[in-house]
């Protein structure tokens, strides 16, 4: 009888194990920028290369252009488990800790292989960081480097003076502040109707967003002044994560890597692509002049030097480790 029992036991367990291994997870992703973007595009590859190696187990729904949930809540949400995985600009999160503002300083690296060194000596304390709140960083991919996009000649910081400055960030914010410019904070998919309704009058931004927004429709012109390499990160809620087997687990960490290469070579393509398609839109795209290249180098350096005092120690070790 015994036997009996326990052999009944032992097919139910297998039963329920089987199910469990079976059982599909299903995640959604809140994303901030659109469909068609570079960014978007490669997480959508993530995605795929997670189907295929679970053998469809993990299927995770993007929803670009802050379509599910608005740019600004997708760190909270992903916190809480609202998304188990979301993607954001790391320095929307710049007001919380100066190590998520980093990639945003102002000619600190101002080409790829900068922005590289420059990662790879923020990474271990983004991911303790990130580790505190609950997150896990998965990858991070840069957007092609910053220009100012205006309506009219830029030569100098003097001329950006009363001009309404569009900001994606804290640190832009103190840029316009210190060129004497207005900062409004808007995001992506709210830029055409910002422009068009004359709530911003110039921006800094890649010239992949510049494509993406259609500024041929309000914008005349663009400096390209490579002032930083922001990057995007995808990062996942820890708990989430647990709960996915050891194998999915891997098959998640791996599709990261990969998706983190193909971003960085993605980002670099997308920054002679889509200049030339400014150019071809019929945007001046211009280099900026020495004082205008002065002047934001000033900005720059006060901008490097509040970031150092404000990131202590850490901030410190993270500058040598980037200098070194
Ligand atoms: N595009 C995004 C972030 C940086 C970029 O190049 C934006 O303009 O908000």
């Amino acid at each position: 009888m015994t036997m009996v029992i326990r052999g009944v036991a032992a097919l139910a367990l297998t039963a329920l194990l089987s199910t469990a291994a079976q059982a599909q997870t299903k995640w959604d992703m809140p994303t901030p920028y659109p469909a068609g973007n570079f960014h978007t595009k490669n997480i959508v590859t993530f995605t795929e290369d997670i189907d295929k190696a679970t053998k469809g187990a993990v299927k995770i729904t993007v929803h670009p252009a802050g379509s599910l949930i608005k740019h600004a809540d997708i760190k909270r949400s992903v916190r809480q488990g609202t998304a188990p995985i979301g993607e954001m600009i790391i320095s929307l999160a710049s007001n919380e800790s100066p190590i998520y503002g980093l990639d945003s300083v102002p000619f600190l690296a101002t080409g790829y292989d900068a922005a590289r060194k420059l990662y790879a000596a923020q990474k271990p304390y983004l991911e303790k960081l990130l580790d505190k709140e609950g997150l896990k960083l998965l990858f991070s991919v840069p957007w092609p480097p910053q220009g100012i996009y205006a309506k009219r000649d830029i030569n100098s910081v003097a001329d950006l003076k009363g001009l309404k400055f569009r900001t994606y960030n804290a640190t832009i914010g103190r840029i316009a502040a210190l060129a004497g410019a207005i900062p409004t904070q808007i995001e992506v998919p709210d830029l055409p109707t910002a422009f068009a309704t004359g709530r911003v009058d110039v921006m800094i931004t890649s010239a992949s967003t510049g494509v993406d927004t259609k500024a041929e429709d309000y914008l005349t012109h663009y400096y390209d002044t490579q002032a930083w390499l922001p990057r995007n990160m995808v990062f996942v809620n820890k708990d989430a994560f647990a709960k996915l087997s050891a194998e999915q687990q891997k098959a998640v960490l791996d599709a990261a890597k990969v998706a983190e290469e193909r971003g960085w070579k993605a980002s670099e393509e997308e920054m002679s692509i889509k200049t030339s398609a400014l150019k071809a839109a019929k945007i001046k795209v211009l280099p900026p002049s020495p004082e205008l290249k002065a002047g934001l180098a000033k900005i720059g350096e006060t901008i490097t030097t509040e970031w150092e005092a404000s990131a202590g120690a850490d901030g410190k070790a993270i500058l040598a480790a980037f200098r070194k």
